[in-house]
């Protein structure tokens, strides 16, 4: 039976690593990179390419790539687009091809490269992306991008609503899956509630963008799964037919 591990920072990441060439990686940085890359993708943008640094997006802007820039969870001076979903908006992104920084999320779906399938996490689209994930067979890692480093409960949560639909046909290798589902289980009757002490939602109010959290957690209103391979995110079907 397929495993399903969990990453809860990427400080951790390497611990992980034997194997990943062979494993399927969630990427999950719900609040808000992986969130706002589903909603851009069911708003109909073409493609994203994620970067590591404002300066590489500017350059994609040069070759048509709308540039998105992100660090400490406001928009970078000088970019159009951020890292708020609200602003991915199908007349916005529809049809366009966009380069995105972020502070974790774009660092983390980098650093999981070397893996068998990279799939971009989000609440909005989870149900769809479990079946994927179980049609697939392979192991699973769960890769939390955390906040620099440092672990969240937002990114955790989500592993642990993951892990458990996919406990439907896996199977949890070691303790931190384990937590994670304990974790969901606490708070899944009132997420957003329950996440008013998280440490981002402290930093949305301070930023005033506290609507996002309702966006970042509502669940699947998206079948659409976007996965990053070759530098590039595309949609699911784009990439391959097979699984
Ligand atoms: O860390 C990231 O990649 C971002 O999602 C952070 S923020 O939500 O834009 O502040």
């Amino acid at each position: 039976m397929a495993k399903i591990e969990t990453v809860l920072s990427p400080a951790l990441f390497h611990l992980y690593e034997e194997g990943l060439h062979e494993k399927n990686v969630v990427v999950i940085d719900i609040l808000r990179a992986t969130t706002t890359m589903c909603v851009a993708f069911e708003n109909g943008v073409s493609e994203m390419v994620p970067v590591s640094t404002p300066e590489e997006a500017a350059i994609l802007h040069t070759k048509g790539y709308i540039a998105a820039a992100e660090r400490h969870g406001e928009t970078v001076s000088g970019f159009e687009l951020g890292n708020s979903p609200q602003d991915y908006t199908r007349e916005r992104v529809g049809n366009k091809k966009i380069a995105i920084t972020t502070t974790n999320g774009t660092r983390a779906l980098v650093m999981s490269a070397a893996a068998k399938r990279v799939y971009v996490g989000s609440f909005i689209h989870i149900s769809a992306l479990a079946e994927t994930l179980l049609k697939d067979g392979r192991d699973v890692l769960l890769f939390c991008a955390g906040w620099k480093d440092k672990f969240n409960l937002e990114d955790t949560l989500f592993a642990g609503a993951l892990a458990q639909k996919l406990l439907a046909g896996m199977t949890v290798e070691g303790d931190s899956t384990l937590a994670a589902i304990d974790l969901y289980q606490t708070a899944s009757a009132d997420l957003a509630g329950y996440l008013q002490k998280a440490s981002h939602v402290g930093r949305f109010k301070s930023l005033h963008v506290e609507s996002d959290l309702d966006i970042c957690l509502r669940m699947d209103i998206s079948t659409k799964i976007p996965v990053f391979s070759k530098g590039v995110i595309n949609l699911l079907h784009h990439e391959s037919a097979h699984i």
